[in-house]
Parts: C-alpha cells; sequence; structure tokens
C-alpha cells in the first residue's frame, strides 16, 4: 500500500510571499511565458514605459511607469528616462513591494526601460525589506556596441541594489541551440530559461522536498552579498540520467570558464518524479559538490509527479560583490518621493534626446599626479631639449546630462579619462 501523500502534488511548506516584476519589453515577455506555471501564491506584477507593450503581456497586475513624463509612448532606448520613470514612480513601486519575502525582478537589460527601471525598483524592494534577486539577459552581440555599453552600465547599477543579479547572456543561448535558430526562438528560450529560474527557486523554498531548504539559508548566501550569478537548468531522463545530468553539466554553456569552480556559493536543486531515489541524490549532491571543495552549498532535493521519468537540476552559482549600501540621502522612499532625479527629467514635458558626442572632462588631479605629469618623459621616448613640459592649459568641459554617470569601465581603466592621462603621457 503507498504511504498516504505520496502521489499528492507538493505541498507547500510555508507561504512565501514572493513577487516577480517583469520590467520593459523583456521583462513583461518574460511573464507572459511563464504565468501559465507561476503557482497562485506568486504575485506578478508587469511594468513599463510603453502601454502598447503591457497590454500585450496580458498579465493582470500593470502598471505604467512614469506615465506623465513618457505618456506611455517607452523610453526611446534611453536608461535616463527609464530611471526617471522608475522615480516618479518610486512610492507606487515601494507599495508593491511590501510585504513581500522575496522580490524577483526581471528584465532585457540594454534598452532603455529595463535598464533604468530595475535599479529603481531594487532600490524600493530593499527599502521593502524584501531579499532582491535580478535576473537578467544581456544583449546579443549583433545589438551592437550602444546596447552593450548600457547594459553593462545597467548591470553595475542594479548589482549595487541587489541581494544578486543573475546574467544570462543573450549570446550564450546560442550555444544551447542551433545557431541557425531564428532571434525570436532564441528568446522564447532564454525567456524559458529566466522563467524556469525563477519557478526553481520558488520550487526550492516552498516546496516539501527530500532535501528541504529554507528561505532563510538562501538569505544566508544571497543577502547584502551584491553578488554576481550564472544560472543552469540541466535534465535528462533515461536508465544513465545522473551521469547524463553530470555530463551536462561539465558542458553548459552557462558554465563554461570557471563559473562553477570559482563561485562562492552555488545553489542547487535537484527535482524529479515519484521514481526519484535517495541513491540518484546523493550521487548527485556528492559529485557536484566535488567540483569545487571551497564554496557554500545550498542543495535542496524534491519530488514533482509531473517531473516522473526525468531529473531536472537548477544551479545558481555566485561571486560574491563589494558591499556597498546605498547612501541613506538616496533613498527612494524621500519624502520627496524622487530620490535622485536629474533636473532635466523633472520636467514632464522634456523625454530628453541623447546626445551624439560628448567631451570628456579634464579630470580633478591630486597635487602628487600633477607632479608625476610634470616629470620627464617616460623612457624610450626620444631626448628633448631638457626643458620640461608643463601642462597644457585644458578647458574642463562638462559631460553635461553624463557628469554623473557611471565611469565606463574596461580592463580596470576609466575610458572616459583621456589617453594621455590613463598611460602618464606628457604632451609636448
Ligand atoms: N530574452 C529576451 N530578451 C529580449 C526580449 N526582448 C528584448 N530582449 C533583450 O532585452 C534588451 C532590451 O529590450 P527591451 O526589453 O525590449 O527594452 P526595454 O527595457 O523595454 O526598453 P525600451 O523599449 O528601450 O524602453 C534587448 O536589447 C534584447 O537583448 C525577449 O523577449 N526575450
Ligand atoms: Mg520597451
Amino acid at each position: 500500500m503507498m504511504e498516504s501523500g505520496q502521489n499528492e502534488s507538493p505541498t507547500p511548506r510555508r507561504s512565501l510571499k514572493c513577487k516577480v516584476f517583469g520590467v520593459g519589453g523583456a521583462g513583461c515577455n518574460v511573464l507572459k511565458q511563464m504565468a501559465p506555471d507561476a503557482p497562485v501564491d506568486m504575485q506578478l506584477v508587469a511594468i513599463n514605459t510603453d502601454t502598447g507593450a503591457l497590454l500585450a503581456s496580458g498579465i493582470s497586475d500593470q502598471f505604467v511607469l512614469g506615465e506623465k513624463l513618457t505618456r506611455g509612448l517607452g523610453s526611446g532606448g534611453d536608461p535616463e528616462v527609464g530611471r526617471a520613470a522608475a522615480i516618479t514612480d518610486a512610492a507606487k513601486l515601494k507599495a508593491y513591494c511590501e510585504g513581500a519575502d522575496i522580490v524577483f525582478i526581471i528584465a532585457g537589460l540594454g534598452g532603455g526601460t529595463g535598464t533604468g527601471a530595475s535599479p529603481i525598483l531594487a532600490k524600493a524592494a530593499k527599502e521593502a525589506g524584501a531579499l532582491v534577486l535580478s535576473i537578467v539577459t544581456q544583449p546579443f552581440q549583433f545589438e551592437g556596441s550602444r546596447r552593450s555599453t548600457q547594459a553593462d552600465e545597467g548591470f553595475a547599477e542594479l548589482k549595487r541594489h541587489t541581494d544578486t543579479v543573475i546574467a544570462i547572456p543573450n549570446q550564450k543561448i546560442f550555444k544551447l541551440i542551433d545557431e541557425k535558430t531564428n532571434v525570436r526562438n532564441a528568446f522564447t528560450l532564454a525567456n524559458n530559461l529566466v522563467g524556469e529560474g525563477v519557478l526553481a527557486i520558488h520550487r526550492l523554498l516552498s516546496e516539501t522536498g527530500l532535501v528541504n531548504v529554507d528561505f532563510s539559508d538562501l538569505c544566508s548566501v544571497t543577502r547584502g552579498k551584491h553578488s554576481e550569478s550564472a544560472l543552469a537548468v540541466i535534465e535528462a531522463k533515461g536508465a544513465h540520467r545522473v551521469e547524463a545530468v553530470l555530463e551536462k553539466i561539465r558542458k553548459h554553456p552557462m558554465l563554461s570558464g570557471g563559473v562553477l569552480e570559482e563561485a562562492d556559493s552555488i545553489l542547487v536543486n535537484l527535482t524529479a518524479g515519484d521514481d526519484f531515489t535517495m541513491l540518484e541524490v546523493s550521487e548527485l549532491m556528492e559529485k557536484i559538490s566535488e567540483v569545487n571543495k571551497q564554496s557554500h552549498f545550498i542543495f535542496g532535493a524534491g519530488i514533482n509527479p509531473t517531473f516522473d521519468g526525468k531529473i531536472s537540476v537548477t544551479l545558481v552559482t555566485s561571486r560574491f560583490g563589494d558591499v556597498i549600501e546605498p547612501p541613506v540621502s538616496s533613498r527612494v522612499g524621500d519624502s520627496n518621493g524622487v530620490g535622485e532625479i536629474k533636473p532635466e527629467f523633472q520636467d514632464e514635458r522634456s523625454v530628453p534626446k541623447r546626445s551624439s558626442r560628448f567631451a570628456a572632462p579634464a579630470p580633478d588631479l591630486t597635487e602628487d599626479k600633477k607632479r608625476e605629469l610634470f616629470r620627464k618623459a617616460p623612457r624610450g621616448r626620444k631626448k628633448t631639449s631638457g626643458l620640461r613640459q608643463g601642462q597644457l592649459p585644458l578647458e574642463t568641459v562638462s559631460k553635461g546630462r553624463f557628469d554623473k554617470s557611471e565611469p565606463t569601465l574596461y580592463e580596470g581603466q576609466d575610458l572616459d579619462v583621456p589617453t594621455y592621462i590613463r598611460r602618464n603621457v606628457v604632451l609636448n
């Protein structure tokens, strides 16, 4: 005779208040795709500056971000507009996040709304006391350098305000499928992966499993860590499904380049049907943990009858970032409700155009740096008459609205600083 409950759907352990925000076009597309599989206690909220895209998502809980600023027409691909739109609705965002244990933020980085609004939402969610997990896609290479730069800047900003950011490079999606697959199908696959990641984390925390993981376990490796994470969902079936899963983990494009080996924490959720044996669970746990002996592992394993015949493994690997708490003065819940909104966006009629060029300002030089620049030319340069070259009287040119923007960092160098300064070259 079967033990009671063996054939029933997994029972929820405790009601975890989980809110999932889809931000911008990609974020709302993911919500639309995952909605049929979302558990009833998971609240899905679609937000966008673009009314049309929002309506098309079909998500019942939705609102237009910064409607007075953008008139529901989108951000024009400008993250500053997305950010300003979110700031004008900061109080509403925070109210939506109240009472949530976990807030998931889903967006495609590179455009205006997802890139600009997500960090503001993350701040609001943190202030509301939630654990904030962001899952974002990064643009395809063919989308060009502007999108890629915007995505990088948005990623850095989001990381500052979120407990962990799970990055899914769209380009790597091609490695999971045939390169000839069209972009729409590649997006669908990426959306599936993001949606599956959210559902798997929720399953891990809420269903009664063979090996349970608590919300506090997840908090211990994510809260305040500002970590960068990778996500992989692996499935295998058949008689040799354990070996097949392990082989797929070894070759998985999202885990290539030392992602597993160098992770500070690794969350592993194993799900299978009623045929899942303890032997399979322990073999998988043992083999996966051998890959990285230093890492903090969180293992969960559960039975879900809809997975009969197959094993599904969800891996979230994280590397901790610097713990930078945002200054109190920049909190989105400030009494004026606009936090650090830039003056040009406070005029609702001006949806600004991106300036085509800007001159980098001369950097503020310390006394030591000035002395260094006045010293003789570096070795290898032609000898001059011995006269010292003074610093050219450079005029400080403002970057305008980019003045307070994050520096463009490449291999540890700030590309907004003129090359001659970065390389300590003396101008003759
Ligand atoms: N995975 C996935 N990525 C997408 C999808 N749509 C767009 N993207 C990616 O997400 C990036 C941002 O696109 P959107 O989400 O449409 O942009 P947005 O956030 O709405 O911003 P604006 O439209 O500029 O206001 C793109 O550069 C693509 O790389 C999608 O349906 N799925
Ligand atoms: Mg859009």
